[in-house]
């Protein structure tokens, strides 16, 4: 069952922001990603952490989607993100905890230089544009390019957001983004995904993927260990 983290990231919204503005605390990230403990020294019922950045354009609905997936509500207007936004969400996957910690960077290029908190220990990085925009998804080049510079390892996932109102552009048009995007996807080795956060569709999938492709991932490096329980 999926449960919202009891943090209300709507606290800050008297100082204009739709999510908590969050200074940077490096010494949390240490603390849940990176124990002292060994593996088998920590609690059994401690739940994994896994930490996703979201990178992108301003505008894009990066704020829209981790407020959605968490709270489960969509607000239209537009309250622009001040640096960086930080939520939780715990789900229960097949018996085991995780709390995903979602860091939202602000897509303006001034708020660039907290790329490192949103992407440094992350497990999985969403790059995000909106697929009624074309400009966008030409700017996830560079945002790859400088995300990639601090984190090598996080798995890409490329997510096109505002399919609701995608949907109803002509088909030359929505070939031409869908072709540049799978070009993109594949040159990142990333899944592709799209999604409309306004209409509930492929929320969950996206959060649900990034669980998939990293136990696929430490399934391969077993299998690399240990071949002979391949
Ligand atoms: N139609 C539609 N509108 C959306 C969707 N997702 C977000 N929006 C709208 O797009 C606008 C921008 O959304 P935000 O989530 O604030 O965008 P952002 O990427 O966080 O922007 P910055 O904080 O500036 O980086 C808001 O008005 C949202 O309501 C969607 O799936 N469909
Ligand atoms: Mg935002």
């Amino acid at each position: 069952m999926d449960r919202p983290s009891s943090s209300n990231p709507r606290q800050a919204e008297s100082s204009g922001s739709r999510a908590r503005e969050r200074a940077p605390e490096p010494t949390y990230v240490h603390m849940r990603t990176e124990s002292s403990q060994s593996a088998d020294q920590q609690s059994s019922d401690e739940p994994v952490v896994l930490k996703v950045g979201m990178v992108g354009d301003s505008q894009i609905g990066k704020t829209s989607l981790m407020v959605k997936y968490v709270e489960g509500s969509f607000d239209e207007d537009y309250i622009q993100t001040l640096g960086v936004n930080f939520m939780e969400k715990t789900v229960s996957i097949r018996s085991t905890d995780i709390t995903f910690s979602i860091w939202d960077l602000g897509g303006q290029r001034e708020f660039v230089s907290m790329l490192p908190l949103v992407s440094n220990d992350a497990v999985a990085i969403l790059f995000m544009f909106d697929l009624t925009r074309k400009s966008t998804l030409n700017s996830i080049r560079e945002w790859y390019r400088q995300t990639r510079g601090f984190n090598k390892t996080a798995i890409p996932v490329l997510i096109g957001t505002k399919y609701d109102q995608f949907a109803a552009f002509g088909r030359d048009e929505q070939e031409e983004i869908t072709k540049q995007a799978k070009r993109f996807s594949k040159a990142m080795h990333a899944s592709l995904i799209f999604c409309s956060t306004s209409h509930a569709i492929n929320v969950q999938k996206i959060f649900k993927v990034c669980v998939l492709v990293l136990s696929d991932q430490v399934r391969q490096e077993i299998d690399a260990i240990f071949p002979s329980f391949a």
